[in-house]
């Protein structure tokens, strides 16, 4: 189709712009990294956001290219960063099935002098269900070089508990779902508190995603969820902009 060409084309053209979304402490309220999330700039069609981009990258059999190109892009924009912040990026199915993905995110956090401690990769559900021993592999050699493993989205889809033994994670993030109502529904209150005292038996920490008010940001911190995410504290942006941000 002429997306998909379009597509392989703006990998060639740097169409694909990374935009960073800061991640806060919420004990201490200081930035503790951000995360990168993909966006493609088509010439006519305008802003396309990562799932529409990488389902086309799927269709064209462009999907690894395009995640290679994503890494690198994703890792460079954040190569000046202060040392103590640190970078997620987010891994797909097609990104654990590739033999050399871990060696391809290696290379590039080298050239970028990102040490893998810095880098935390966020894994949805969706992209496990395809060879649950085979992600796991996959994902322990990432482990082994020093990478943080959190699984996103977590609370929303289909919700394995498997998962959390069977994978090498440090983190769940827990889905914008589930912050969205906090303050006014009790019951979401009481599956926060659940799920916080599950992680924290399982020695998992707890992010949370699509903080939008200073209520949820109370709640989370005081449910002892670590950092948290989200438009109360800053939308994704740009490197530049994230370089004045953290200047402020
Ligand atoms: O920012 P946006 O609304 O487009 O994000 C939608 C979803 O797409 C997010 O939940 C995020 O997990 C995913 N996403 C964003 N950027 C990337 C990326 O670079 N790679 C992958 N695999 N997923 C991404
Ligand atoms: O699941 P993931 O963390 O990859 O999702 C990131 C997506 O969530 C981005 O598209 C980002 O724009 C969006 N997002 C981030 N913070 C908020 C928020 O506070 N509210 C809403 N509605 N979306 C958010
Ligand atoms: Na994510």
């Amino acid at each position: 189709s002429q997306l998909e060409a379009d597509l392989i084309a703006a990998l060639g053209r740097d169409e694909i712009a990374i935009v960073y979304q800061p991640q806060f402490c919420t004990k201490t309220g200081a930035m503790v990294g951000a995360e990168a999330l993909a966006r493609w700039e088509h010439p006519t069609l305008g802003r396309i956001g990562a799932g529409a981009m990488l389902a086309i990258a799927e269709r064209a059999d462009h999907i690894g290219q395009l995640s290679r190109h994503i890494v690198r892009k994703g890792l460079l924009g954040a190569r000046d960063w202060p040392l103590h912040l640190n970078i997620s990026l987010n891994v797909t199915s097609a990104d654990l099935a590739t033999r050399d993905f871990a060696e391809v995110l290696a290379d590039a956090a080298s050239q970028a002098g990102i040490a893998p401690e810095r880098i935390t990769l966020e894994i949805t559900e969706q992209a496990l269900v395809i060879e649950l021993d085979r992600s796991a592999q996959r994902l322990q050699a990432l482990a082994d070089r020093g990478m943080q493993i959190v699984l996103d989205d977590f609370g929303a889809g289909f919700c394995n508990f498997r998962y959390l033994t069977m994978l090498p994670l440090t983190g769940l993030k827990l889905d914008r779902s589930m912050i969205e109502n906090l303050g006014e529904d009790s019951r979401d209150l009481a599956v926060l508190r659940g799920i916080v005292a599950m992680a924290q038996a399982l020695d998992l920490s707890v992010v949370a995603e699509g903080v939008e008010t200073e209520s949820q940001r109370a709640i989370v911190g005081a449910e002892g969820c670590v950092k948290w995410q989200g438009f109360l504290g800053a939308r994704p942006m740009s490197a530049d902009e994230l370089a004045s941000f953290m200047g402020d």
